[in-house]
């Protein structure tokens, strides 16, 4: 993946040459978590239920990324674009829309990840991110936490941050 992006070129997908398409076993294997939910009838998905139960996600708003709808929409988007981690989880639904999440993979290369509605995905407390919109320019998603939420990104280098010494001892349980 290029890594300098115009704001047109970071909404566009890419592919390694030759192509290689990630497998939830990959994500698995850097501590990223991934769901199919049924959006349309939250409430009854079981699989929605059972989780925000296991991992105590008690606390859910919305965020839908439009300049009508996003306070300070340019600069969120730019936040969001800068690689950074988090002292927890990020935990997004996708009930809306589409975009890319990038995380880095174990050699530090970007693994993009295209959501789309229904797609629920936790990234681990520590590991190294960013978001875009792609395309479509529109994506409404809940945001899950657990307890009261904390949004701070640490920009990188944040590799003295506790959560990221957690993380890098995470993959070494999981590998
Ligand atoms: C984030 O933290 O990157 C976001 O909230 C992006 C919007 S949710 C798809
Ligand atoms: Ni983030």
């Amino acid at each position: 993946m290029k890594d300098i992006f115009s704001k047109e070129d970071r909404r566009l997908e890419y592919h390694l040459d030759p192509d290689q398409p990630v497998s939830l076993d990959d994500l698995e294997n850097i501590g990223v978590k991934y769901w199919k939910i049924d959006v349309d009838d939250l409430e009854k998905d079981v699989t929605f239920t059972r989780i925000r139960k296991e991992r105590c996600y008690n606390y859910q708003d919305m965020c839908e990324i439009h300049p009508d709808t996003l306070p300070d929409y340019e600069n969120k988007l730019k936040t969001f674009f800068k690689e950074h981690l988090h002292d927890d989880e990020e935990i997004r639904l996708i009930m809306a829309g589409s975009g890319y999440f990038d995380v880095r993979d174990r050699d530090d290369k970007w693994i993009r990840i295209e959501v789309l509605k229904g797609d629920m995905l936790v990234l681990p407390a520590g590991i190294y991110h960013r978001f875009t919109l792609d395309k479509n320019d529109y994506i409404k998603a809940l945001r899950l936490f657990k307890g009261v939420p904390v949004w701070t990104p640490h920009m990188r280098p944040a590799d003295s941050k506790p959560a990221r010494q957690e993380y890098l001892d995470l993959l070494k349980v999981i590998d």
